[in-house]
């Protein structure tokens, strides 16, 4: 059956039927779309409305569903991206053709590369225009774009494939290795009408979404064996291990194992920082001296230095791997052994095989850890005490160190170079999936999608401590954040630019260096403008106190912070990865 006939047919049966008694009895493309969904418990959508897509967003609201609009696509689509990661199910993202397609591209890349299970769907022009390239309004190719950029991506023609359609998006964004799924939704077929009962009967309620994937028993058998006879064990924990929400299992294989851990960025408060086995302030000597390393839901990426060269010492080392998708294993270095399977099943695996008499690694191994992590700690608690004004790094993020120990629910999103990299190793988290970040990519402008999703997802106050430049990317939704009245407090570190504000323009001519922003900016205001409080501190102790007032008043709020505009280094600490020129004189 061609789609043109089809859709004629339709056409027919619905122009006869739309005033007669048989009205009723009909569906059509919006309202499949809709059920599919929620039959599929998804309730939540992220989007910015427009043709062809604005129906759907007003039924999606009739209908019962939580439809947040926003004001930049890339920031809706943050937000799903980030929900997917919070709640393992797909986030949504809803746009328009063309522009706004190509606006949550971004971030549905982002979430293809980051693991998070999320779905773009867009609004799409006509098939036939597109493909002649007549010109159509927002014309383009969507899916031919899309494609490369995520894990899998379908379009559909039919309304009555909706409901396969949307069953396959799911579980491509779920199973597995989770990722980014796109979805094009053709104008026509959102208008597509059939007979009611034949819709209903079309959607597919997708079961066992993301099977269990159980680890071969000679795999755990391999890698218990490695373990065992390691002298200087560490386990690194990543934020696949986050997202499967195992968080009893791997606290228990943690423990029972004796073995110090590492939790990378988002895997914080997966155990409480403040865990006798943490050896985060000791990263550098762990992973230097280390023997054996078991990376569970972590890659071996930029971030981990590809496991070899100078962050890995001398030491000789074995990996073993826990990740669900087994083209992980060997893609940096030699892994020893790869345990393929989903994070809750390879734990519950290697936790029984350990057996009763699992013995703890050498006291020698786990006394150097240990000594050289409280002496780190030592080291840094008077910075961190420092009532400075012009506020430092420390002294500002000493402050909400202690207001997230006080607040262990709240969530922190955090995004910038220094403002990230000194966040991410001050402020010591609680729980699992309370530390939201700039992820595989250091990519800026997660903040107040990320911030909106968590509190609009789990309920819980959101605490988004943002670098100037960071803040920037997203900060129109501060109006989204107030039009929705979410308990979301923003900090500002305004240090007036990108790393510092102190560069200087070596021609001495009109421009401001290219790092450098407006002098005195009152990002506050911004906050104001749109009826959220406002705070402007230059102290610790007037930084404790707006941001406990924000959060005690679960209000919008913006706390702009006064960083000294010399405290920063040049891209934090990954000034590393910047090429060096032979000809220029900085
Ligand atoms: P981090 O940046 O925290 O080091 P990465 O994003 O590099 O973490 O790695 C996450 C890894 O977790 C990915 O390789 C992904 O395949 C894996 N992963 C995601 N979900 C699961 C799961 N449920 N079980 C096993 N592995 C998972
Ligand atoms: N664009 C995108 C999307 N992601 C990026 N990571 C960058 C640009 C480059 N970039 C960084 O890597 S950090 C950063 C940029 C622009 C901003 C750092 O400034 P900040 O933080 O004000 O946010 P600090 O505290 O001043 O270092
Ligand atoms: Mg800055």
């Amino acid at each position: 059956m061609s789609s043109k006939g089809s859709n004629a047919a339709i056409d027919t049966i619905a122009q006869e039927t739309h005033d007669g008694p048989e009205a009723g009895t009909l569906t059509d493309g919006f309202h499949l779309v809709i059920d599919a969904l929620k039959l599929n418990d998804i309730n939540t959508i992220y989007n910015v409305p427009g043709i062809p897509i604005t129906d759907l967003g007003r039924f999606m609201q009739e209908e019962g569903m939580r439809v947040l609009s926003f004001r930049h696509e890339q920031h809706a689509g943050y937000a799903a991206a980030i929900a997917g990661f919070l709640t393992k199910k797909p986030g949504v993202c809803m746009t328009v053709s063309a522009p706004g397609f190509l606006n949550g591209l971004t971030s549905l890349a982002h979430a293809t590369t980051n693991c998070f299970p999320m779905i773009l769907i867009s609004g799409s022009s006509e098939r036939e225009i597109v493909d002649l390239q007549q010109g159509d309004y927002e014309e383009m190719d969507q899916l031919a774009i899309a494609k490369p950029l995520c894990k899998a991506a379908y379009r559909i023609l039919h309304a009555e494939d909706i409901g396969i359609g949307i069953a396959r998006a799911i579980r491509a964004a779920v199973s597995g290795r989770p990722g980014g799924v796109y979805l094009d939704l053709p104008a026509k077929l959102l208008g597509q009408v059939m007979d009611a009962d034949a819709g209903e009967k079309s959607l597919v309620k997708v079961i066992d979404a993301a099977p269990a994937q159980i680890p071969a028993p000679a795999a755990v058998e391999r890698a218990l064996e490695v373990l065992k006879n390691a002298k200087r064990p560490l386990i690194i924990l990543g934020k696949g291990a986050a997202y499967a929400q195992a968080d009893d299992e791997i606290r228990a294989l943690v423990e029972k194992s004796g073995i110090p851990y590492l939790p990378m960025s988002m895997a914080k408060g997966l155990l409480p920082d403040t865990h006798p086995q943490s050896a985060g302030p000791a990263r550098s000597l762990a992973l230097k001296q280390s023997d054996v390393v078991m990376m569970i839901g972590a890659r071996l990426n930029w971030l981990l230095s590809h496991g070899k060269g100078k962050t890995w010492g001398d030491a000789p080392k074995k990996f073993i791997q826990i990740d669900i998708e087994p083209k992980e294993m060997d893609s940096n270095v030699e892994i020893a052994a790869p345990v393929v399977g989903d994070v809750g099943s390879c734990v519950q695996a290697l936790l029984a095989g350990m057996g009763e008499d699992w013995a703890a690694p050498p006291a020698e191994w786990t006394e150097a850890v240990y000594t050289k992590k409280n002496t780190n700690i030592e080291r840094m608690a008077p910075k961190l005490r420092n009532n400075n004004v012009p506020m430092d790094y420390q002294g500002a993020l000493g402050v909400l160190r202690t207001i997230i120990a006080e607040r262990p629910d709240a969530i922190l999103v955090n995004e910038g170079a220094n403002t990230l990299d000194f966040a991410r190793s001050i402020i010591d988290m609680y729980k699992p999936r309370k530390r939201l970040d700039v992820g595989t990519w250091g990519v800026m402008g997660i903040g107040m999608g990320q911030a909106i999703a968590a509190a609009v997802e789990t309920g819980h106050p959101v605490l988004a401590v943002e670098g100037d430049s960071a803040f920037g990317f997203s900060g129109m939704e501060v109006e989204t954040i107030c039009r929705y009245n979410l308990p979301v407090c923003v900090v500002v570190f305004n240090n007036g630019g990108i790393y510092r504000g102190t560069d200087v323009n070596p021609t001495g001519g009109p421009d401001v260096a290219p790092t450098v922003f407006v002098k005195d900016a009152r990002y506050d205001k911004m906050m104001e403008a749109f009826g959220g409080l406002g705070f402007h501190v230059t102290s610790p102790d007037d930084l404790k106190r707006a941001v406990n007032e924000a959060m005690d008043s679960g209000k919008p709020a913006l706390v702009n912070a006064v960083i000294d505009e010399n405290a920063g280094t040049e891209s934090g600490r990954i000034g590393n990865l910047n090429p060096q020129s032979v000809v220029s004189k900085k």
